[in-house]
């Protein structure tokens, strides 16, 4: 059975905005996956480490036939494409693929935690998700629609497209 699933996607290298559309397009190609939504592109300040580049961040929702292991898998090879190093700990990277919600699964193994951890503390994953996701209740219980009003005064900006400028 086809399972909800939302990515989270953030980039602060190379060129941050195509870096999460590429992402978008290698989700939107995955096998056994179907694309159902994705939120606009936000242009946000670093969380956790401070002295690095503002990300870009989006979230994507999906149906999907993969396992949550084998999801993650698909994550970590979109990652490897965009020749992601793994550096530090919240540091600057080309993409971050993060599974935020699978179903209403709650996992928890070595490689895998989801809900994601950090879900609810992270401004730039909230906002995404409830521009997609506005009447979301979590498995915990919590309702988005109540955590993203703690969040209205964040600085979390949609990021305009160069080409959707107007010259
Ligand atoms: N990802 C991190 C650490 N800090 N800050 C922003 N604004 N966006 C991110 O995606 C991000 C971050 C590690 O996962
Ligand atoms: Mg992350
Ligand atoms: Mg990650």
């Amino acid at each position: 059975m086809m399972q909800i699933a939302y990515i989270g996607l953030g980039s602060n290298l190379a060129i941050p905005h195509q870096q999460v559309l590429q992402a978008i397009q290698q989700i939107k190609a995955l096998a056994h996956t179907t694309w159902l939504a994705e939120s606009s592109l936000y242009l946000t300040p670093p969380w956790g480490i401070k002295e690095q580049p503002a990300f870009i961040n989006a979230v994507v929702k999906i149906a999907t036939d993969l396992p949550a292991h084998d999801l993650l898998d698909a994550l970590l090879a979109i990652e490897v494409s965009q020749q992601r190093v793994r550096a530090q700990r919240y540091g600057p990277r080309t993409i971050d693929c993060d599974i935020l919600l699978y179903a209403d699964e709650m996992i928890t193994t070595e490689r895998l935690q989801v809900p994601h951890p950090f879900l609810l503390e992270r401004a730039f994953v909230v906002i995404p998700l409830f521009e997609i996701a506005p009447a979301l209740i979590l498995p915990t219980g919590q309702i988005l629609a109540e955590v993203v009003k703690k969040y209205q005064d964040e600085n979390i900006k949609k990021f305009i497209l160069p080409s959707e400028e107007i010259e």
